[in-house]
Order: structure tokens, then C-alpha cells, then sequence
């Protein structure tokens, strides 16, 4: 991709009023990873890709079949962002916490980017000293940094962490670049990673010991490094682990809209105003922060379950994100019927959804991304 006149600006910004340089913290990096951030550089803040968590692997009412795209059978394309999460990896277990099986999912991530699209990597690690999941949220930080009793035991995490990453690659030996977004939803009170359960500098240092292990000691160098926060109050709040520019390549935030079922419409319109103004609150600050430290940013999750609203996708969502120059959008899984839940989990429209109609009108937006543009862009060369 060329655009002569932002690279220009990009260098003089850098040059005249940023003292972060515009590069990824990986000096090493690959030459697609390199290629991959500067054509996101370059697309910021003139498009906006489109993204699904498991897109590929699964959707309402089935489950791996070849080619198969709840979004496809929508607007027949797939979505240019394919999310994936690693939660399992660290015990050498076959499949990941929702099921997904990780054979499948390295050939899905290999079709996703054969397919011209962004892989993108979350990990819902367990709790390496209570051996719970990762919503048990005994403390843990502390004990597995360098120094700590369980240290060793989650660098042997770390590293079933980086034979996958490796394992991420075509048959012409080329690594897939990977937004890695791990220890996600920092500010959450949820995970045991999360705000509550760890002092921002005992975050900044596992952030750090993370980054470093994976690049330094593994040599993993298809990773553009994602940090996350889910939605906040404050400025202070977002950035209060940042672990640093030398730390992280993108900024990035989940928020999600939440109505009863079966609320009514007055219900939903008035739920609907107020996520609009907190969505556009966070990303103004997001996107403010990414710019001082010359860094990408992302709405790395975000949706409104079972998507009750039939306009959402062009009044609440495409409304929200068009003024601010993120990378990408990208929405939850479509699990389909939870049993254990008695309800529905899904985040993306499929065919015969209510919303359907209006996601195509969201999907024709020219500011929007999906995979047959983002093919034509090459954003690996
Ligand atoms: C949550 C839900 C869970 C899932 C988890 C990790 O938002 O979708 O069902 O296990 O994400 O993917």
C-alpha cells in the first residue's frame, strides 16, 4: 500500500512533535510483521477493518465446516480480522477452553491470512498457582515473576506458548504476524491478572518479563504486541499499567453493550444512547493516548449479545467508531444455544438475523474492511 502524502506526515509528526519513534518495539520483527504495522500505519484513521472471534471455526447452529462464515453468509465476505484465544495452550491440551481444537485452529489461523486477513491472539490463561481458569482469581502475579515460586513453572507456559506461535507458519516458512493481546481486560475485576488482584507495577512487570522471554530468550518475532484495558472511567485508569512504549506496539479496548432479555424497545433505545456516549468517551481517550505515543489502536472486542437492536450495526456501532482512527472492530464468538446457560451467545449476525439488513448496510460503508479489500490492500508486503 502506498500513500506517499501520510507517509510524509507520519515522518514529520515523528520527526517535529512525537519523540516515540513509529516502529515496532521488535527491532528484529519479520519483514510481513514490519509490513503488516506500517500498512496499518498508513490505513489509520481512513478505514476501519472488521473482525470476528472464532469466525472461521464455528457459528450458529454448526461447526467446521470448510469455508463456512456466519459473516459470509451475510454479506459474502469474510471479516478482514480473525480472533482466536489460546486459553489451554499452556497445559499441551488438544483443545482450547471453548473447544476449539488447536490443529484446527492453526489451520484456520493459516487460511485466515492465505485469505489476505489480520490474525489476532488472545490467551484466557489458567491460574498458574491455583491451577484454576482464569477467572480464579487467587493471587498469582507476584508469584510467577522471576524471583517468585512459580516462576519456572510459567516460563514451561510460556514456552507452550511460543512452540504454537511457531507453529503458525505457511508452507513457504513465512510466520504469520499475530496482534498479540495477552493478560487482556487489565482494569477488570474478573480475571486474576485483572486491576484487583495485582499492583499496576507487579502488571508492567510480568507485561515485561512476557515480551521479553517470548522475543529475547525465544525468538519470537511475529508478534505486534496488543495492550488492552476493558472500558474505564478515566484517562489515568486506561493507562495506568502501560507498561511503555518500548513494551507495546497498539492500544486497545473491550466494552460491551448489556440490556435484560427481552427488554423493550424504549429499554433497548435508551441502553443504546448511553453506550454510544460511553463508547465514544473511552475511544476518544484511546485513541488521544495512541496518538501522543505514536502507537496503533483497536476496538479489540465489543457487541451487544443475541444483538437485540436491528440497527445497531449502522446507529450504534458504525456512529460510534467512524471519527476515530482505529485499526480494527472486532465482535465476540457466535457460540449459538449455552446449555449450561439456558441462552443464546452470539455477536455477529447470521443468515435470517434480525440485524442482517443493516449489517449489510454497515458492510457497504467505504470506510469499512472486510476480507476481499483487505486482500487487494497486501497488507503483508
Ligand atoms: C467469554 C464467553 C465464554 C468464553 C470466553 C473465552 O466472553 O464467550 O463463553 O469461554 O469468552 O472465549
Amino acid at each position: 500500500m502506498k500513500s506517499i502524502s501520510l507517509t510524509l506526515f507520519l515522518s514529520f509528526s515523528s520527526w517535529s512533535f512525537c519523540s516515540v519513534k513509529a516502529q515496532l518495539i521488535d527491532e528484529q520483527a519479520t519483514k510481513e510483521t514490519k509490513a503488516l504495522y506500517k500498512n496499518l500505519r498508513e490505513l489509520s484513521g481512513k478505514k476501519i477493518m472488521f473482525g470476528h472471534q472464532d469466525d472461521l471455526a464455528y457459528g450458529v447452529n454448526w461447526k467446521y465446516e470448510s469455508d463456512r462464515s456466519d459473516i459470509k453468509e451475510v454479506v459474502k465476505d469474510y471479516p478482514a480480522v480473525f480472533g482466536w484465544d489460546i486459553g489451554g495452550i499452556e497445559h499441551g491440551n488438544k483443545e482450547n477452553l471453548d473447544h476449539v481444537p488447536f490443529d484446527k485452529m492453526i489451520a484456520l489461523i493459516k487460511k485466515g491470512y492465505a485469505l489476505g486477513g489480520v490474525n489476532t491472539i488472545s490467551w484466557h490463561v489458567d491460574n498458574p498457582v491455583s491451577s484454576g481458569n482464569s477467572w480464579d482469581t487467587t493471587r498469582a502475579v507476584p508469584d510467577i515473576l522471576p524471583g517468585g515460586k512459580y516462576h519456572d513453572k510459567f516460563k514451561t507456559w510460556l514456552d507452550k506458548v511460543a512452540t504454537f506461535l511457531n507453529e503458525l507458519t505457511t508452507d513457504n516458512g513465512v510466520k504469520i504476524p499475530i496482534l498479540f493481546r495477552p493478560f487482556h481486560e487489565l482494569n477488570g475485576g474478573w480475571f486474576w491478572w485483572g486491576r484487583t488482584y495485582c499492583t499496576p507495577d507487579e502488571y508492567k512487570s510480568l507485561w515485561t518479563f512476557v515480551v521479553k522471554y517470548l522475543k529475547d530468550e525465544k525468538h519470537i518475532h511475529h508478534l505486534i504486541y496488543v495492550y488492552n484495558t476493558n472500558s474505564f472511567k478515566t484517562r489515568d485508569e486506561f493507562m495506568e499499567r502501560y507498561p511503555g512504549n518500548d513494551l507495546a506496539d497498539m492500544l486497545s479496548l473491550d466494552i460491551y453493550q448489556r440490556a435484560p432479555l427481552g427488554a423493550s424497545e424504549d429499554v433497548l433505545a435508551n441502553s443504546s444512547e448511553k453506550f454510544k456516549i460511553q463508547l465514544q468517551d473511552n475511544l476518544k481517550i484511546m485513541t488521544d493516548e495512541s496518538r501522543i505515543n505514536n502507537k496503533l489502536s483497536a476496538l479489540s472486542e465489543t457487541g451487544f449479545e443475541i444483538i437485540p437492536v436491528s440497527n445497531w450495526w449502522t446507529n450504534v456501532l458504525y456512529n460510534s467508531i467512524k471519527d476515530y482512527p482505529i485499526s480494527y472492530v472486532l465482535v465476540w464468538r457466535n457460540h449459538g444455544y449455552m446449555a449450561e446457560k439456558n441462552k443464546m451467545h452470539y455477536f455477529a449476525p447470521f443468515k435470517g438475523h434480525k440485524s442482517s439488513k443493516d449489517f449489510k448496510r454497515f458492510y457497504k460503508k467505504s470506510k469499512m474492511i472486510f476480507r476481499k479489500k483487505a486482500k487487494k490492500l497486501n497488507l503483508y508486503q
